[in-house]
């Protein structure tokens, strides 16, 4: 096997696990190639709720043939042994004779013991390849099993001059069809939507991913502290699907909670901050419910509440070819700075037309 065929194979397993990110948590998404003599004789990857995982996704198409062939995993196996045995366990038993994983998985039960127990069977194992690529696509669940909380991406779609509404609250819309379609593909490669009170209010949104023949929703979430959402919108009307869960203060009215709850809702109490509910607390309850992405839409105060906490990982910035001027609303509420040098940091990682607006991709920039 060839240093090229271990890319392109490995490149191969981590595009398969990325068709499963917003479908797997609490679990990682996961993706396997093996190949027999240069040939692919099974592909898996991790099924939505998380199992099965997909080693054994691509060695049951594998069968017979998987004997003495390599498997391309976008993590190490686990170890561990759960409602099915460990995978580290079915790869020997299938007689792999060679793994390539990137990356060890932190979770506590695997931790490197996954290629421990591969190589103290004999099987050959290779890591280190593709590290950033893994890095990358593990970051929600990497970031929850690290730091107990959620990735956090942040969307603002917004006007030349970085206004997300006019002063009347019109905001739809401010990005062109083309960009909203992009929206509704990032929707479904998280666990979670999320926004706040009054965006909820406002645009009385869905919140669901549309138009791209996905049968698969993410959770819905709205952040309220005082549960001031109206009764009759579009969320409530539709909460008994169980995908709406909302975060609210401590002290939110008691009757409010009962209502939401009759409808359907999932409710999270946390400790209120100001007028808000803290953001850090709130994020590591819903990383404890097993979301590993959340993919924040606004408003602006949800929006600088997570940033001024320095809890957004990744933003994605629509811009649109329009005006709205000073009278028009911010794409932040106060975030409380008073140097430039206590401002949230962020590197670029892309800039691409869509339709006739522009999308930037933003990382935190490290430390
Ligand atoms: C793999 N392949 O496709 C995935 C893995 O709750 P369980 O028993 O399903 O185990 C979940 C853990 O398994 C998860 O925390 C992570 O460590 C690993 N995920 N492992 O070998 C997979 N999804
Ligand atoms: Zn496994």
């Amino acid at each position: 096997m060839t240093a090229q065929d271990d890319d392109r194979f490995l490149g191969l397993a981590l595009s398969l696990g990325r068709r499963g990110l917003g479908r797997t948590a609490p679990n990682p998404a996961v993706g396997c190639v093996i190949t027999r003599a240069g040939r692919i004789v099974g592909r898996g990857w991790t099924q939505p709720g998380g199992r099965p995982h997909a080693e054994v996704m691509a060695l049951a198409q594998a069968g017979a043939a998987a004997r003495g062939g390599t498997a391309y995993v976008s993590l190490e196996p686990c170890a561990h042994h759960g409602k099915t045995p460990p995978c580290a366990e079915a790869l020997i038993a299938a007689g792999i004779a060679r793994v390539v994983a990137p990356i060890e998985d932190i979770d506590t039960r695997v931790g490197g013991a996954g290629f421990a127990m591969l190589r103290a069977a004999g099987v050959e194992v290779t890591t280190g390849l593709r590290v950033a690529e893994a890095m990358e696509d593990h970051a929600g669940f990497l970031i929850n099993r690290e730091h107990g909380r959620p990735l956090v991406t942040l969307k603002l779609a917004l006007s030349l001059d970085g206004r997300i509404a006019t002063a009347t609250g019109e905001s739809q819309w401010i990005t062109g069809p083309e960009a909203r379609r992009q929206v509704h593909a990032m929707r479904a490669r998280h666990d979670a939507v999320m926004v706040g009170a009054g965006t909820a209010r406002a645009d009385d949104p869905a919140l669901t991913v549309r138009d791209l023949g996905i049968s698969h929703q993410p959770v819905r979430l709205v952040v309220s502290r005082r549960l001031d959402l109206p009764l009759m919108g579009q969320l409530a009307r539709t909460a008994a699907d169980g995908t709406v869960w909302i975060c609210h203060g401590r002290d939110a009215d008691p009757q409010l909670i009962e209502a939401w709850q009759g409808l359907g809702a999932r409710l999270i109490a946390v400790e209120g901050r100001g007028r808000q509910v803290d953001p850090a607390p709130m994020l590591t309850a819903l990383g404890a419910a097993g979301l590993t992405r959340v993919f924040c839409e606004g408003g602006g105060a949800l929006a600088a509440s997570l940033l001024g906490a320095d809890l957004v990982d990744r933003l994605v910035v629509m811009g649109a070819g329009l005006a709205l001027g000073a009278e028009g609303q911010p794409a932040l509420g106060a975030m409380g700075l008073d140097r430039l040098a206590e401002a949230p940091r962020f590197t670029l990682r892309d800039t691409r037309p869509c339709g006739g607006d522009v999308i930037t991709l933003w990382d935190r920039a490290p430390g």
